[in-house]
């Protein structure tokens, strides 16, 4: 197992983020983003909208990076051996896009607990200040739970628009990527990214979330896969990997997890948003 240093696991204990971390070299990263484009050519619905949550279950091209051993070797540092895979959601910002994502915190809406769990996102393209990379207010994950504010505004990814108000914007951190490194954040830390002002697209993949087999998921069904060790506790319903791409069986199943995804996405909330 490579896992990560002694010194990156402190770091992530103190600032709430962790990154850059290798995981493909250049060319692999390339054959990647490849592969994510022709599929966007031949299945120009399977990645958009809605769709981009849970894209590991209809395409293996996600699953096998849900499934990365040298990702979970990563992952295993910070929430022990048994791991499994709760969701992804791919974040794609066109060139010029208005897309942005507001200050917030993960483990707000999602309702796992406890919060051994964590974030982890894959850059399939250069991932800059220019063309609207996360930003995390390093520590912020000590003090818990902050306000957040439903604002559904236009051009917000997020579901509602959930908004943190009074972030200290000087301190927070750009997390720059080259295609085929990874960061991975802790369900507390504060984060958001703005609008991709340049001419290329910016990619990233979240694995979002992995969970230890301890948490459990208190506002809704979650379906699982089992990424590493064993499922000690038992609380979801665990789904195969796919049996190709964008199969009739695989898609529906990704349908019903979307669905119990929104259930827990738009709890108590006042309206429905875009996805
Ligand atoms: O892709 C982004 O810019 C933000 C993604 C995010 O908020 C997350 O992965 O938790």
């Amino acid at each position: 197992m490579t896992g990560l240093t002694e010194e990156q696991v402190s770091f992530y204990n103190k600032n709430g983020y962790v990154a850059p971390i290798d995981i493909f070299t250049p060319e692999q990263a390339a054959e990647l983003r490849a592969e994510l484009e022709s599929l966007e050519a031949s299945h120009p619905d399977a990645v958009v909208g809605r769709n981009r949550n849970n894209v590991h279950y209809v395409t293996p091209l996600f699953d096998r990076i849900a499934h990365n051993s040298k990702i979970l070797d990563a992952v295993q540092s910070l929430i022990g051996p048994n791991i499994l895979v709760g969701g992804s959601t791919l974040f794609i910002k066109e060139p010029e896009q208005k897309g942005f994502i507001s200050w917030h915190q993960d483990a707000r809406y999602v309702g796992l607990e406890p919060y051994n769990w964590v974030t982890a996102w894959l850059a399939l393209s250069n991932v800059t200040t220019q063309n609207g990379c996360m930003y995390m207010w390093p520590g912020s994950q000590h003090d818990g739970p902050r306000e957040h504010v439903d604002t559904y505004g236009k051009d917000n990814l997020l579901t509602r628009g959930q908004t943190i108000m009074d972030v200290p914007e000087d301190i927070t951190v750009p997390i720059e990527l080259k295609p085929g490194q990874l960061s991975i954040h802790h369900p507390w830390v504060v984060h958001g990214s703005g609008h991709n002002l340049s001419k290329e697209r910016r990619i990233g993949f979240a694995i979002q979330s992995y969970i230890g087999a301890d948490v459990d998921s208190v506002l809704g069904k979650i379906y699982v896969q089992q990424a590493r060790g064993v499922d000690t506790h038992g609380y979801h319903e665990h789904t195969p990997r796919l049996t190709g791409l964008m199969q009739d069986h695989d898609v529906r199943f990704r349908d019903q997890a979307n669905d119990a995804l929104k259930d827990i996405f738009y709890k108590g909330a006042k309206k429905i948003g875009k996805y």
